[in-house]
Parts: C-alpha cells; structure tokens; sequence
C-alpha cells in the first residue's frame, strides 16, 4: 500500500510564486509516490474577512491551478474542504483536545491578527486546529508544505499524539515534508518577510498568473545587496532570494547558478531571471485557461466523495472512542 500525502492552499488572493515553489511543486512531484489529496481550504479562509462572490469564485480558480500545475485528477484526490464536512466536526472534538495556551503560543496567529486578539476572530485562533483535522483525517503520512506552515505541523503531531494517548490508537502520526530549498521564498521587496498572497506590496510577489510584463518589472524592481556577487549567502537575502527562484525553476545546481553569473552584474542576472520565469509560467498561464466550470465541478464532486470515503471511516473511530455515538 502506498503512504499517503495530504496538503492544501487557501483560496485567498492569488497565488505566487512562493506557493508554488514551497508546495505546489513538490505535491506535482509526489503525487506518484503516495495517495494524495489536495484540498482548498475554504473553510480556512474565513478566518479572515472574505468577498462571499470573490470566495466562490477564487475556490473555482485555484482548482484551475492546481490542475495546470500538473495534479493528475485520475491520480489525486482533488476537494473543496466544505465539500466534506468531517473536517468541520473532528476540527470540533480536536478543539476540546488542544490547549490554550498552545494555540497561543502559534506565530501565524500574532502575525494575521496583528497583535490585536481583541479584533482577530476566534476562527484564526483555532486555525491551526482545523489544519490538525484535514491532516489527521486522511491517516496521513507526509505533509508537504513551505517553512511557516512547520509550527502548525507540530501541534498536529501533538494533538494526534495526546488523542491517541487519551483515547487509544487512532491517528497515524505525520511527518512534515519541508523542502531543502524553496521552503521560504521571501518578499521581493522586503526580503526578510515571506512572499504571501496578503501582502499590501503587490511588487513584493510574483503571481503565477502575471503577465511578462509585470513579471519582468516586478524582477527590475526587486531590492538588492549591497556588493556585486551573484552567489547563495545568507548574509545577502536578497540576492540569495533571487538566485533561489532561479536555481528551482532552471534545476541548475546550485554551484552551477553561481558559476554561471560570475563576473556578471545584477542588471544581467535580473534579465536572466525575468526571462526564465515568464518562460517557466508560459505554458502553465495557457493551461488554467484550458479548465470549463463544468469539468472542474466533475472533478471536484468526485474528489469529495473519494475524501469523504476516507475521512468519515476516520471520524467514525473517533467518535466511539470518545463515547460520543
Ligand atoms: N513564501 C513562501 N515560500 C514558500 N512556501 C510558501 N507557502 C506560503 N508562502 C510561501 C506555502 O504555500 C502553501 C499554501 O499556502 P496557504 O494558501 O495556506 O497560505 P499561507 O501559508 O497562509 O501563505 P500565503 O500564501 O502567503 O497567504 P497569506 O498571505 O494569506 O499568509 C503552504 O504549504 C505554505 O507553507
């Protein structure tokens, strides 16, 4: 029997290129591997304030995504999360399980409710709960997600760990698959924040879906170092950012990145990496708008009762071990 994977993106905003090289790209990559399902978390995107006509739309698209970046329906899973409603009532019992004080303890919820839990909604709070329940449903064995997602991974091994302790066997415990690079692709702008959809800079983020010329701008524009070298320093995160994204969409390695740019100036490699990532999105920007609602609707009502198959043998077994029915 294969292991499983089991990961998912928030409908909010549009997709960058961050996403893409933190999780998307790996799912494409695993997806053969091991029984996948991949989720928009739509539920998840409510803890924060949403259009409700943007939202459905936005649902919609990022399934157009997730297909032309290469997940084969006839291979994974592919789901909208209200689709299935065992996430919303084991996140319910996972809720009882988890700690305050743990939760408060999650740097995504100090960044998203901006130091004001006063304001923030109690959905945001218990974010991470939710994200236990996608996961722990599946009987997943890897999760393969960006860097800022590892903190959430953990208290998923916690609460599946506490649960089984409590209440006898019943999840498998996940392993985070985090890549080696790419797990954290920042800001163009401000290179020691994170890319993120919810940026006000929209010049800090590459869309998948921006054209040659915003992509070629945005690359112009970017900040850099001081000094003149084209190489991976820490101590440079700009620079290193950029390289970054050029290592993982050409596959040269590293080194040969660096020997490639050497003696050459910034202006040069902007250039290059303009040109390889319009060139990289090309055909992915055709293939989302190859998708009709109609296909993406037959895809997504059979993922859901694929998942749902799955998830309510899980929460069943929850359920009587609690003594709940
Ligand atoms: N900058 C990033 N570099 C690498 N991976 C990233 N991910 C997010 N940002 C980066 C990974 O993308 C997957 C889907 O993310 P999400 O939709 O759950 O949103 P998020 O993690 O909250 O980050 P975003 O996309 O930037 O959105 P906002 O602005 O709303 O926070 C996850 O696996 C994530 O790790």
């Amino acid at each position: 029997m294969k292991k499983r994977i089991f990961s998912g993106a928030q409908p909010t905003g549009e997709l960058h290129i961050g996403n893409y090289l933190g999780a998307l790209k790996n799912w494409v990559a695993l997806q053969h591997d091991y029984e996948s399902f991949f989720c928009i978390v739509n539920l998840h995107a409510v803890t924060l304030p949403q259009d409700p006509k943007v939202l459905k739309k936005k649902t919609l698209d990022l399934a157009r995504i997730y297909l032309a970046a290469g997940i084969d329906p006839e291979v994974s899973t592919v789901f909208i999360q209200s689709d299935v409603s065992e996430h919303a009532e084991l996140a319910w019992v996972l809720n009882c399980v988890s700690r305050m004080g743990e939760l408060e303890r999650m740097t995504q919820f100090k960044d998203k409710g901006r130091g004001n839990a006063e304001r923030a909604s109690v959905g945001l709070f218990t974010y991470p709960v939710l994200m236990a329940s996608d996961i722990l449903l599946y009987q997943t064995d890897l999760v393969p997600v960006g860097q800022d997602q590892k903190q959430h991974l953990e208290l998923t091994r916690d609460l599946a760990e506490r649960f089984n302790r409590d209440f006898g066997d019943t999840f498998r415990i996940p392993d985070p698959y985090i890549p080696p690079v790419g797990a954290a692709i920042m800001s163009l702008k401000e290179p020691d924040k994170k890319m993120s959809k919810s940026d006000e800079n929209l010049n800090g983020s590459i869309f998948l879906l921006d054209d040659p010329d915003t992509v070629t701008r945005k690359i112009r524009k970017a900040v850099t170092d001081s000094g003149t070298e084209i190489t991976f320093d820490e101590s440079r995160p700009a620079i290193t950012n950029l390289l970054t994204i050029y290592h993982l969409l050409t596959g040269k390695t590293a080194d040969e990145c660096e020997s490639h740019f050497e003696g050459k100036g910034y202006g040069v490699f902007k250039s290059e990496l303009a040109e390889v990532t319009v060139e990289y999105l090309r055909p992915f920007q055709q293939k989302v708008k190859e998708f009709e609602d109609g296909d993406l609707e037959r895809i997504l009502s059979g993922g859901a009762e694929k998942a749902r198959s799955v998830a309510s043998e899980t929460l069943k077994s929850v359920y009587s071990r609690m003594g709940i029915r």
